[in-house]
């Protein structure tokens, strides 16, 4: 499957810059291409994967480069303004070659939540294919402007692009860490969990090709379910076979793997989740088994795709796998379309309003002092 992912603001164009570093690992061809866009020259300065030409700074003449600072009606307007600037870039990019857009940013900030609903809406009216969003929440210590920026572009963002995966940077938290120590443990997990769902239909020599391919279709059709997303993931270590257990004790290892690929299957369904939510209540899942070619197996699969179909509201689940012929892990990648609950979500959207009805109640310190000046005689 091939991407074009459009990085915006700073966690955006970092998460973009990531699955570039990501991907330049593996052989051509490459699944993601990227640009990124910002308001800040520093920010955009940082990259070390996405070409110069490739970086594109908005609001030059407004802003001279130093950003918007976390107003993102600002950013929004120039998104609005400039967005020839992003759509002529992309355009030079052979699009017909993509099956995808993924629009990333951080929502709780000013450029990337003020911009990814503006780039998503015009995406979708120029190009047939379809535009999925990548949001980050901020964590719920993140302070109050986070999470009314957050709100006020869901409500744009939701109903602009076919689906959105959420991710929330609360939920990835150790003990005593703060939100800056684990962004770059949180993009890991972005950048492992979508690359393997993106890059599982793509042939790359004999011993690559899955026996249950999961295609480009298939990706797409379970994002059909639109709305809310998250993807879960798990792994399990795995001895590589030996000639004699491969044919002495077949039958026996063979038990094993089936129910290794359905435990497996549940940790990554029942565990963390980047956006924590009642999984049940998902439309559609795509689950995809990655790991060496002896441990990808079929019934295994199979029961792992019956169980999910039990377990949430919908009834389509894909399921294939993604063979690693070099690796000693046996690794899971659920995706859930379509999420009917997620109440991290719910918490955020009331806590914003709350925090607009106190912002609106306010009194103005500046509106006081003009008041007070008010009577005050003329010079
Ligand atoms: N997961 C993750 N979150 C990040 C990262 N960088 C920033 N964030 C989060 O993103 C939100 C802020 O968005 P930024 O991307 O920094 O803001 P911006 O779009 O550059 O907007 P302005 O700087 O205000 O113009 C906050 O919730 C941050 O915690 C990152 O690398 N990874
Ligand atoms: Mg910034």
């Amino acid at each position: 499957m091939k991407i074009m992912i459009i990085g915006l603001g700073q966690a955006g164009s970092k998460i973009a810059d990531l699955f570039i570093k990501d991907d330049r690992k593996s052989h051509i061809p490459h699944t993601f291409e990227s640009i990124a866009v910002n308001t800040a020259v520093s920010d955009l300065m940082g990259l070390q994967y996405i070409p110069r030409e490739d970086r594109l700074l908005l609001g030059e003449t407004l802003l001279k480069g130093h950003g918007v600072g976390a107003d993102n009606k600002k950013a929004s307007r120039i998104a609005e303004d400039e967005i020839e600037i992003i759509l002529n870039k992309i355009s030079k990019l052979n699009v017909s070659d993509f099956d995808a857009f993924f629009v990333v940013a951080g929502l709780g900030g000013g450029t990337g939540s003020g911009s990814i609903s503006v780039v998503a809406r015009h995406l979708k009216e120029v190009y047939d294919e379809p535009v999925y969003a990548i949001g980050i929440l901020p964590a719920e210590n993140e302070g109050d402007i986070y999470t009314l920026n957050t709100a006020r572009c869901l409500k744009s963002l939701l109903p602009s692009c076919d689906a959105t995966i959420l991710v929330d940077n609360g939920a990835f938290l150790h003990s005593g860490e703060s939100v800056r120590q684990a962004y770059d443990r949180i993009n890991m997990e972005i950048v492992k969990r979508l690359g393997i769902i993106c890059r599982a239909g793509e042939i790359r020599g004999k011993n690559r090709v899955g026996e249950m391919i999961v295609d480009a279709s298939e990706v797409i059709n379970t994002l059909n379910a639109g709305g809310i997303c998250s993807i879960g993931y798990a792994s399990e270590s795995v001895k590589r076979e030996s000639f004699l257990t491969k044919f002495v004790k077949r039958k026996v290892y063979e038990i094993g793997k089936a129910s290794r690929v359905l435990s497996v299957t549940k940790r990554a369904v029942k565990g963390r989740l980047l956006l924590p939510c009642d999984y049940t209540t998902s439309q559609k899942a795509l689950i995809i088994i990655a790991g060496p070619h002896e441990q990808l197996d079929r019934k295994g699969i199979e029961k792992a795709r019956k169980w999910l179909e039990n377990t949430i509201s919908g009834t389509e689940v894909r399921g294939g796998d993604y063979p690693l012929p070099k690796s000693n892990y046996v690794g899971c990648v659920v995706l859930l379309a379509g999420i009917g609950n997620a109440p991290r979500v719910k918490r955020m959207l009331q806590r914003a309003r709350d925090v607009q009805k106190k912002i609106s109640e306010e009194p103005v310190k500046e509106k006081d002092i003009d008041y007070l000046l008010g009577d005050i005689e003329n010079l």
